[in-house]
């Protein structure tokens, strides 16, 4: 009877050993994978608001054209089941693609004349204006 108390004296041990080396390990993996991606989140709903704002919705942009001052940021938000982007023909801006609901804020830094597509589907088509006076 006493070797039999031993042995499970010592399967018991074993498995605190193991219980405490697993719950010590897999917490740390989960917190380091998972802050940097929350981080990283956190600017793009935290934008500035809008002077201005671009509803893509049935294949176009509303309004198609726009005229902003230098400075002031238009957003885009694309209400369309389908992805959408705004990007400009000169390389100016790319929202990159938008999903149903989500937005991109542009803050204009150059006076111009910027025409603007959607990548994905370039018959759409949009003309951002960059004015040098305030609106
Ligand atoms: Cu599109």
């Amino acid at each position: 009877m006493k070797y039999i108390s031993y042995f499970f004296i010592a399967i018991a041990s074993a498995f605190v050993v193991i219980l405490l080396s697993l719950s010590s390990c897999s917490p740390n993996p989960k917190t380091t994978t998972s802050q940097p991606m929350v981080m990283k989140e956190q600017p793009q709903t935290s934008h500035q608001a809008a002077d201005a704002t671009v509803k893509i919705r049935n294949f176009k942009f509303e309004p198609a054209n726009l005229a902003i001052a230098v400075g002031k940021t238009v957003q885009f938000i694309n209400v369309d089941e389908e992805p959408h982007t705004a990007t400009a023909t000169d390389g100016t801006f790319n929202s990159k693609a938008l999903d149903t609901n989500q937005t991109w804020n542009y803050t204009a830094t150059k006076p111009g004349t910027y025409p603007y597509i959607c990548s994905v589907h370039p018959f759409m088509k949009g003309t951002l204006t960059v004015t040098n006076k305030k609106n």
